[in-house]
């Protein structure tokens, strides 16, 4: 079988968590293969509400083998607390996850790097969740970093500690004060914890599935417009976001790739800088806010709420070969007389263009609107397109002829139970 890939079509939390929970009975593994606890993934179900950073989101599914790629960046002391978290799920770690010894470990230092960074940047911060993240991918390529097999060989504390003391020689150009000593020893805790749990060449086991018929979900995390190529660089987290990240980040061929699910939110949000076109700045902004909970799951930073932007989702489903779309949160705009939807953007000269310029800065795109009615009307027990109202499913439909993508899952509420499928 191919694998699918489930990816974020706007700048993270379009509600993947959700959707992977939902599908994962389809599948026989949920792999995550790109970026790391930056993430924050949140299911509902059964009255628990859970949010996962690290571990892929089929977790909770006992039949479903869980992968770490090598594409991801870990934290092992997050990655402990995250276990620990877990216990009462009653959760069979060794045979439900595998970790790619080939994934980079993130270093006490790498998040010291990171605030010493984003402090230097003044006003114009990327707003990183200061995990680490991006410290760790440059090192990755830089050909200095530490992967997570490495922990298993003897001689990883000194290779830690050369790391560390370059890390150190480039802090002291910062005007910043830290305290590593404090940090280290739940690290090296971790490190050892980590050693429990089954450490693999992944692209051996995923590919083996792909061979013996078995189905597999490439979990993304972030989202296509924080892409390191195509995102608002440089307000972009340090992975692929988009499908080519599914290949590299698992090891698998591109001939390999199935099925595509974009998952986009109904309207937009994004959290930390950088540019947005359709940012609210006024009550209807701050009222999407409050009614879609729009707060960080891993940082709980507010997020910047908006409008639904098409030429923007249109490149992304564009660079990630998206074959359904899912829209999420489609209840969160109940409230609405009316709701706007960018259709083009109109640039400084006057002309109307859809693509997205090199540039996406603020101020040289304006948005252009159509209006269309709201619904007015409680979603949240909807469990058919049938009883959807009719200017939700306009909505549906006018968006789907502005992306010529068929929107297969409409989510009406948090809970697994609040899917409908089309
Ligand atoms: P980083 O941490 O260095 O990768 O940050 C770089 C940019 O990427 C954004 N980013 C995110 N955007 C949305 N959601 C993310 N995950 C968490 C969540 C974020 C949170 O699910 O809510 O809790 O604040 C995520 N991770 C990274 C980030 O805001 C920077 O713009
Ligand atoms: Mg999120």
């Amino acid at each position: 079988m191919k694998v699918d890939v489930l990816l974020g079509l706007q700048w993270g939390d379009e509600g993947k968590g959700k959707v992977v929970d939902y599908l994962a009975p389809k599948y026989n593994v949920v792999a995550r293969f790109q970026g790391g606890p930056n993430a924050g993934h949140t299911l509902e179900f059964d009255g628990h509400k859970h949010v996962l950073h690290q571990i892929p989101s089929g977790i909770f599914r006992e039949q479903i083998l869980n992968i770490i790629g090598n594409g991801v960046v870990l934290d092992p002391v997050i990655f402990k607390k995250e276990i620990e978290g877990l216990s009462k799920f009653n959760i069979d770690f060794t045979k439900n996850l595998f970790i790619s010894k080939k994934t980079q470990l993130i270093l006490p230092s790498h998040k010291l790097l990171d605030a010493a960074y984003e402090h230097s940047k003044g006003k114009d911060k990327i707003g990183s969740t200061l995990k680490g993240i991006g410290p760790s991918y440059q090192d990755k390529i830089a050909r200095n970093g530490l992967r997570v097999g490495d922990i298993l060989a003897p001689g990883f504390e000194d290779r830690y500690r050369n790391l560390v003391n370059k890390h150190e020689r480039i802090l002291q150009h910062y005007d910043f004060e830290y305290d590593l000593n404090q940090v280290e020893k739940p690290f090296f805790e971790a490190v050892e914890f980590l050693k429990n749990f089954t450490l693999v060449n992944s692209e051996y086991k995923i590919n083996e599935c792909i061979r013996s018929n078995q189905t597999v979900l490439a979990e993304g995390a972030q989202g296509s417009l924080l892409d390191i190529d195509f995102g608002s660089y440089p307000y972009v987290t340090s992975s692929n976001t988009m499908t080519a990240g599914a290949c590299t980040g698992l090891g698998v061929a591109p001939k390999n790739i199935g099925e595509v699910f974009g998952i986009f939110k109904a309207y937009c949000t994004r959290v930390g800088g950088g540019p947005f076109p359709t940012e609210l700045f006024d009550s209807t902004g701050a009222a999407i806010q409050k009614e879609g909970n729009e707060f960080g799951a891993t940082t709980g930073r507010p997020r910047r709420c908006g409008w639904l932007d098409i030429p923007a989702l249109n490149y992304a489903i564009m660079i990630n070969g998206v074959t359904q779309l899912f829209m999420m949160k489609a209840d969160v705009l109940s409230f609405l007389d009316e709701i706007k939807v960018c259709t083009a953007y109109k640039l400084k000269d006057g002309t109307l263009t859809q693509e997205m310029p090199f540039q996406l800065l603020d101020e040289e795109v304006e948005p252009v609107y159509e209006t269309l009615p709201g619904w007015k009307k409680d979603l949240t027990k909807v469990k058919s397109y049938g009883d959807m109202p009719d200017q939700l499913k306009q909505y549906i439909e006018f968006i789907e002829s502005k992306t010529n993508t068929p929107i297969k899952i409409v989510s009406v509420g948090p809970d697994r139970t609040q899917t409908v499928i089309r």
